[in-house]
């Protein structure tokens, strides 16, 4: 299969929240060279574009997708191009396109090309009904139309691993924190946004109550887990391969804003929820991530004061 000998990566959907650093950190180990940036979106100055090869791309475009993956001679994909929580709940038709449409134009390009692939699931894959410290298998009924999406991503990376020996990784991320480039239209994205505003202007508007509590993780150890992920020899990885739980810490908006003001003098935050408490709501506290520490040995290193410090010196040092 082709994917034996092609070697270079491509990253969908580069641009964003975690390509943005994804694909910093795997060209720092693999070189700029073999790793392919591509997004639907165009941004010539973003550090993906300028830092090694780039090509726009959309991934509902099936044949453009096999065009790149033969010219560029791919081997392994990380799937990140998608429609997350908010944005997908003001236009489903577009989340489930996307999501689905694209996970199936990736899947189908590395069953013919004999590809290896990550494609990331969520935390948004369970409902109301799962337990609030959720457990890496129970029922997976979400209520918003992009869990709906992921928990489809996660059935169709198990199909295409029993019927076709394709070898597709995923994590469950939770809600995730960094200051390199901006949150994507995410109900977690307050947790990235209260550290903008507490800097730019000494208040925010937290659109969920402040007893809200979700599982968070600063962007640096979901980048870790991620190669730590891909890289685990294939018997190691078990049933949840379509998507491993992952805990990095678990705080309400209360509490981030508290440890906020504490390295912000004068910092304040009013909570206002919108209807993003509701798909808030509908998630977990937190989540247990055994599978993924005995699977390929798992280890969060960031708790809320660590990330805290990481995000303002890193906004800090950005803003210089
Ligand atoms: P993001 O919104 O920041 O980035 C997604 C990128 O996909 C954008 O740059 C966008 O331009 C691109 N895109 C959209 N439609 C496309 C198309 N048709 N073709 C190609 N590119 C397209 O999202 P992110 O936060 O970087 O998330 C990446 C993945 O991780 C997604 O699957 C998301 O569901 C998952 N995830 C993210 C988080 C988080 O907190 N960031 C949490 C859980 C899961
Ligand atoms: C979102 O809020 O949509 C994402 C996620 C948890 O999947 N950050």
């Amino acid at each position: 299969m082709a994917g034996a000998t092609n070697s270079r990566i491509l990253v969908t959907g580069a641009l964003g929240q975690i390509g943005t650093e994804l694909v910093e950190a795997l060209r720092a180990l693999h070189g700029a060279d073999a790793v392919v940036a591509s997004d639907v979106r165009d941004i010539p100055d973003h550090p993906c574009v300028v830092g090694g090869p780039y090509r726009h791309l959309s991934v509902i475009d099936a044949d453009a997708f096999d065009e790149v993956v033969t010219e560029e001679s791919i081997g392994t994909v990380y799937h990140l191009a998608a429609i997350l929580s908010a944005t997908g709940e003001k236009n489903p038709e577009l989340c489930e396109r996307i999501n689905v449409g694209g996970t199936v134009t990736v899947l189908e390009a590395a069953r013919k090309h004999g590809l290896r692939v990550y494609a990331p699931s969520s935390i948004a894959v369970f409902g109301p009904d799962a337990p609030k410290h959720a457990p890496q298998v129970c029922p997976l009924n979400p209520t918003t139309m992009y869990g709906k999406t992921k928990v489809t991503g996660e059935r169709l990376a198990m199909n295409y691993w029993k019927q076709y020996g394709v070898d597709v990784r995923g994590i469950r991320y939770p809600g995730l924190i960094s200051y390199k480039a901006p949150a994507g239209g995410g109900t977690t994205d307050y947790a990235v946004d209260i550290f903008h505003a507490a800097l730019e202007n000494g208040h925010y508007d937290c659109f969920v109550r402040s007893d809200t509590r979700l599982p968070m993780m600063y962007m640096e150890d979901a980048i870790r887990a991620t190669i730590a992920l891909m890289d685990a020899p294939v018997d190691s990885i078990g049933d949840a391969r379509g998507g491993y739980n992952l805990s990095g810490c678990s705080f309400t908006a209360a509490e981030i804003a508290d440890a906020v003001a504490a390295r912000v003098p004068e910092f304040t935050c009013d909570f206002k929820p919108d209807v993003r408490q509701e798909y808030a709501d509908s998630w977990p506290d937190s989540v247990d991530d055994s599978a993924a520490k005995q699977d390929w040995g798992w280890k969060a290193e960031y708790d809320l004061d660590a990330l805290c410090d990481a995000m303002i010196s890193g906004l800090q040092s950005s803003s210089i």
